[in-house]
């Protein structure tokens, strides 16, 4: 049993994690100490290693803005990085900036507690620790705590059960006859790069997703040097923007041009590749006025019926639901289904009746003979990492059993009832391309953390009233968007025992970076900055 103090801690070593240990390490001199679960720093690129896994955000705005140095293994021509080479960016930064002697690897944080009497946060870790800091930070994903299906008989097969998220280092699925349930960006990315390589593949469709070309390609001479030259610049207007995904987004609306002219715009935009730049970058109301949306979805369903060659297949790959989730680019995916080794199943027009020790059988009588059932089923978003770690702030409130059925933190980072606790990505935190978005909430940390200090501030805490006008306005845009018409994971609805409820602010970055910007400027009047003579007196 060991007892350290320090002044931060730190849960998760992903983009969030890396970043955030650096800012109050590194530039504010703080003691900082980070705990990750995995053996290595990544975090979703850490844990997710399944076949065909790459960013579908271009490379200069999938990095840290601040930080023009690239890794190795980063390929400075790729439109998109994959995985792994986004592993090894994330774990070069790490030992550039010396944050690999501030994080404690393979090891949990299983409970927090805000001590009162000493106004200090307790960690404790499944390795028999305790931290004592000052400040918490939880920055352990948005997408980090796998969800699983229950399949009836799942537990009488006798071949290999991998979720995408927990994928065996180097595991392929060459020659081997695979399922796969789940057709999100993750089961789509999955099912077009392992179709190639399998024997045969069998894809267990809950719903229909919109996917358009990723458009992975090589970057001109051109480009390159224009995003290597101009880079800071670029990102001082990216960062103004709804979703700093590096493309200017359009003020035309889809109604407001002729049907010509808006599917000239849409083969465009098929044609360049990449989600949000089909979602947001041809039109400005795709996501936000439903006949916009129609419009585009329409464009898509028709491209699906080109290219699909089985009528009955092309039909169950066509959404019936509006476009609106967080849009899926993978390169191939629909082209994918004309391959002889590849099925579908659509699971609500034929259920499984059954795992059995060597397949899948169906309940029309169907039996798929199986070696390996791939589940890219997604995760428990937003709160799910924190249903294995026990978070205790005021009187020993617990923070899931506080966030309740609709979580809410004012601006995805601070909770009433729980002082000096910070999250990245909390509930309600903005909906934007993910590193600019976590910049700028760690970035507002730091400057939170920083005020305190200089007014030697015991406690800092947001105004529960503060919360409930934010959670309110949030949850408003939300409902003002076509994402609120489906289940999805922006909503927290892919579980569908839980009641949909906004989880992200979808206001736009550049908004949102106004409104930390408003909060410094004056002096934080959303937080309660308590010194140790107002504390004594409580
Ligand atoms: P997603 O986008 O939540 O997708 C999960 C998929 O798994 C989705 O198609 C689900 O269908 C499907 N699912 C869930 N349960 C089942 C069962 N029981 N049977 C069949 N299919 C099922 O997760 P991803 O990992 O793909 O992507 C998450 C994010 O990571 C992504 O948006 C990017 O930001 C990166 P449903 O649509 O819920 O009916």
């Amino acid at each position: 049993m060991s007892y350290l103090k320090c002044d931060v801690i730190i849960i998760g070593a992903g983009v969030s994690g890396l970043y955030a240990a650096h800012k109050l390490s590194n530039v504010l001199g703080l003691h900082v100490v980070g705990i990750e679960k995995g053996s290595d720093a990544g975090g979703t690129w850490y844990w997710n290693r399944y076949p065909g896994v790459q960013a579908d955000t271009d490379s200069h705005v999938y990095r840290y803005s601040g930080d023009p140095t690239v890794s190795l293994s980063w390929d400075r021509t790729a439109r998109y990085q994959k995985g792994d080479q986004i592993r090894d960016y994330l774990q070069d930064f790490m030992k550039r900036h010396d944050l690999d002697e501030i994080f404690q690897f393979e090891t949990t944080a299983t409970t927090a507690e805000f001590k009162e009497e000493r106004a200090r946060w307790e960690v404790r870790t499944d390795k028999g620790q305790t931290f004592s800091a000052r400040f918490l930070i939880g920055a352990a994903g948005v997408l980090s705590k796998p969800s699983l299906p229950s399949v009836p008989g799942l537990e009488t097969f006798t071949g290999q059960t991998i979720h995408t998220a927990r994928w065996p280092e180097g595991m392929t699925l060459a020659g081997a006859k695979v399922a796969v349930f789940g057709t999100g960006s993750t089961g789509c990315q999955l099912i077009a790069n392992a179709a190639t390589e399998v024997e045969e593949m069998v894809v267990f469709q809950r719903t229909a997703q919109y996917v358009v070309p990723a458009g992975q390609r090589q970057w001109t001479d051109g480009e390159t040097q224009h995003y290597e030259e101009y880079f800071a610049e670029l990102w001082d207007d990216w960062r103004l923007t709804r979703l700093a995904c590096g493309f200017e987004e359009p003020r035309t609306g889809a109604q407001d041009v002729d049907e010509k002219t808006r599917n000239e715009v849409f083969e465009k935009a098929w044609e360049e590749g990449g989600g949000f730049n089909f979602m947001f970058g041809t039109f400005s109301d795709i996501a936000f006025n439903r006949v916009s949306n129609d419009a585009a979805a329409d464009f898509i369903k028709q491209k699906i019926k080109t290219i699909v060659t089985d009528k009955e297949t092309a039909k169950d790959l066509t959404p019936i639901e509006p476009y609106a989730r967080r849009p899926v680019a993978v390169d191939n995916y629909y082209e994918t289904f004309n391959r002889d080794n590849i099925s579908l199943v659509d699971t609500k027009r034929n259920s499984i009746r059954s795992v059995t020790p060597h397949g899948i059988t169906l309940d029309d009588g169907r039996f798929f003979e199986v070696d390996v059932i791939v589940f890219a089923t997604g995760f428990e978003a937003v709160d799910g990492a924190y249903r294995d770690f026990d978070v205790q702030g005021r009187g020993g409130t617990n923070l899931l059993e506080h966030w309740g059925d609709a979580p809410s933190s004012y601006l995805g980072i601070a909770t009433p009832n729980f002082p000096n606790f910070f999250t990245v990505l909390g509930p309600l935190g903005v909906f934007s391309n993910l590193p600019p978005g976590i910049e700028a909430q760690v970035d507002f940390i730091a400057e939170v953390i920083a005020i305190a200090d200089s007014t030697e501030a015991t406690t800092i805490e947001v105004y529960p009233d503060v919360v409930d006008r934010w959670a309110i306005e949030s949850t408003e845009l939300a409902q003002s968007s076509v994402f609120s018409e489906v289940k999805s994971w922006i909503f927290g609805s892919n579980i569908h025992t839980q009641s949909p409820r906004a989880l992200f602010y979808f206001g736009g970055l550049g908004s949102y970076r106004q409104r930390l910007r408003d909060e410094i400027d004056n002096r934080l009047p959303s937080f309660q900055l308590s010194t140790p003579s107002r504390l004594a007196q409580q």
